[in-house]
């Protein structure tokens, strides 16, 4: 490709509103463009990037028995409705009315459609296991798009789905999609790491997240510092052990805490430590009120909350919320006189507290002396708390540690939330009609390109892995004025082209400097400078990655770049 033919706009300033370098770069070297927030133009340079990330994915989902389709985007409405999620997603499902004013979802994701497919054309037993897959746009009206590609409006997807007679070729199958997953990410020089998820409202059991391990993740990850365990710290179990205080019991006393509302501000007033106390913070779990205790040096998961109740929305109750059903204030809150309507649960942490703080249910009043089971009945213990770094790891082996990371990918086994709820169902082989068990399978192709943008870059620009390249070699003639520069550029230009390497000539009018600079920017592997020595049919060579630069005669270029691309 010739440079005066394409577009690649590259900027010199870093754009105010990209926070992260992966954001910043793709900007700056003119792969995207934004149009609106969180939705982007794919500009030249980065329509091929994309496109050698959906080869790989491709080869590794066809390599796993997975066959591609294309579905629509656009989504009737009522697929939506017999599956129940038109009335629970709320405004980031993107709506719209065709001229019949009939309704429509632009697809967010496509179990629905995919069911409704495969329900109309697969009867029997013997059509299964099947695996279809498609690399398509999704649309989520999200409510703060931010960090460019990493979290969109509308982004790429590879979207997979398997329908099975049984459990175990659910099984087999997602193991196969799991490791086509581990050779994508690995192809892309990602370093990544499999996480053990919570499947939230996909239902469902297994699933897991494919994490890119980033400071710019918006997941953590909680892992063992000894063996493999990993899980997004959403699910991850507490094991830990706890030991009561050797100390008898003292007598409940309510004490004036005026203004004193943090568990900080309660435990350094009443010179106690926060260990001691117990927090207790009042959600709405579906329509029901739960008042959550958790020590004072613990965070609640409301994840592990909503999946204790199998609830489709939990949410922490409204400082006006919270005074109507408790007649205090979140500071004063405590799991003692508190109204019959309100049931209580606590972590398994505070069955051990003794002698511990708790709010009074009184404006500005704490008990002190909370002995749980004598002071106050809880409907049930339950691992309701975030995991620590320092726990002691689910799987018994060493200590948590957490690490912030990028979801590039998310496989689970569905079961038959879908099936029964929209009747896919075929006959067996005793001719019983059964719902088939689903599995499905997601990568952010879009959000692939960015993870990999931010993990390959440096003070200069992008430097692409080889495999991912827009391009394999820059050709860069540094003064296109010059004629024997210019015949030798055009020269290798249509050798290097015919030896089958994908070349991007800048033939372009413009200043050594800005040619480097862009060169730099745009990150191609090889750089291939031809300068004064074009007469004597020498050029330059340059490594992106490593900044080696070596002289090489024209003759030998080919050898040297066979053992570079290899
Ligand atoms: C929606 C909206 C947002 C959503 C969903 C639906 C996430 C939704 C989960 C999945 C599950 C899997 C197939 C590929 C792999 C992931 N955000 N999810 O279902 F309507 Cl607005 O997408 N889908």
């Amino acid at each position: 490709m010739r440079q005066s033919m394409t577009l690649i706009p590259t900027l010199r300033e870093v754009p105010a509103d990209a926070e992260i370098k992966s954001h910043q770069l793709l900007l700056r070297a003119g792969f995207i463009r934004q149009n609106s927030s969180g939705v982007y133009s794919f500009l030249p340079l980065g329509k091929k990037v994309l496109q050698k990330i959906e080869a790989i994915v491709r080869e590794e989902m066809d390599e796993a028995g997975a066959v591609e389709l294309l579905m629509p985007a656009l989504q009737q409405a009522e697929f939506w409705q017999e599956s129940g999620r038109w009335y629970t997603y709320g405004p980031e499902l993107m709506r719209l009315r065709d001229r019949n004013e009939r309704e429509f979802a632009l697809g967010a994701t496509h179990e629905e459609v995919i069911t409704s497919l495969i329900r109309d054309e697969v009867k029997s037993y013997k059509r299964l296991p099947l695996t279809l897959y498609q690399i398509q746009t999704k649309f989520r009206d999200e409510k703060r798009p931010r960090f460019g590609l990493l979290r969109g409006r509308e982004f790429i997807m590879k979207d997979a789905y398997s329908f099975h007679s049984n459990q175990e070729s659910l099984d087999e199958v997602y193991q196969q999609l799991f490791t086509a997953y581990s050779n994508i990410f690995r192809r892309c020089g990602l370093d990544f790491r499999a996480v053990i998820a919570d499947s939230g409202a996909m239902g469902g059991k297994d699933t897991h997240e494919f994490m890119v391990l980033s400071d710019v993740g918006e997941d953590t990850i909680a892992y063992s510092d000894t063996s493999d365990y990993a899980a997004n710290i959403e699910m991850a179990p507490v094991n830990a052990t706890y030991e009561k205080k050797q100390e008898a019991e003292r007598e409940l006393e309510k004490v004036q805490t005026a203004g004193q509302k943090t568990i900080d501000e309660v435990s350094s007033f009443l010179n106690v430590e926060a260990a001691d106390c117990i927090k207790s913070l009042l959600f709405k779990v579906d329509e029901k009120y739960v008042l959550v205790l958790v020590r004072g040096d613990h965070e609640v998961n409301d994840i592990k909350l909503k999946n204790l109740y199998g609830a489709a929305v939990v949410e922490l109750a409204e400082a006006a919320e919270t005074k109507e059903v408790l007649q205090c204030s979140v500071g004063s809150l405590g799991p003692i006189g508190t109204p019959e309507n309100v049931e209580i649960v606590a972590d398994h942490a505070v069955k051990y507290i003794v002698n511990g703080i708790a709010g009074a249910n009184e404006e500005d009043y704490h008990y002190v002396n909370v002995n749980p089971e004598r002071d106050f009945q809880v409907s049930q213990f339950a691992d309701l708390r975030f995991i620590l770094e320092g726990d002691a790891s689910p799987d018994g082996q060493g200590h948590i540690r957490f690490a912030k990371g990028i979801e590039v990918g998310h496989v689970f086994k569905l079961g038959t939330r879908y099936s029964e709820a929209m009747n896919a169902v075929y006959l067996d082989e005793n001719g019983r009609t059964q719902p088939m068990i689903m599995g499905c399978y997601g990568i952010g192709v879009s959000r692939t390109l960015a993870a990999v943008a931010e993990q390959f870059n440096d003070e200069k620009g992008l430097v692409w892995p080889a495999d991912l390249a827009p391009y394999q070699i820059h050709l860069i003639p540094v003064n296109v004025k010059d004629e024997e520069q210019s015949a030798l550029a055009e020269k290798l230009y249509s050798g290097l082209r015919q030896q089958g390497y994908e070349v991007l000539l800048d033939d372009r009018q413009e200043r050594p400097g800005v040619k480097f600079a862009d060169s730099d920017l745009i990150g191609i592997p090889v750089r291939i400078t031809v300068g004064k020595k074009a007469g004597e049919g020498i050029v330059e060579l340059k490594l992106r990655t490593t900044g080696e630069v070596l002289e090489v005669k024209e003759d030998s270029l080919p050898e040297q770049l066979r053992s570079i691309f290899s």
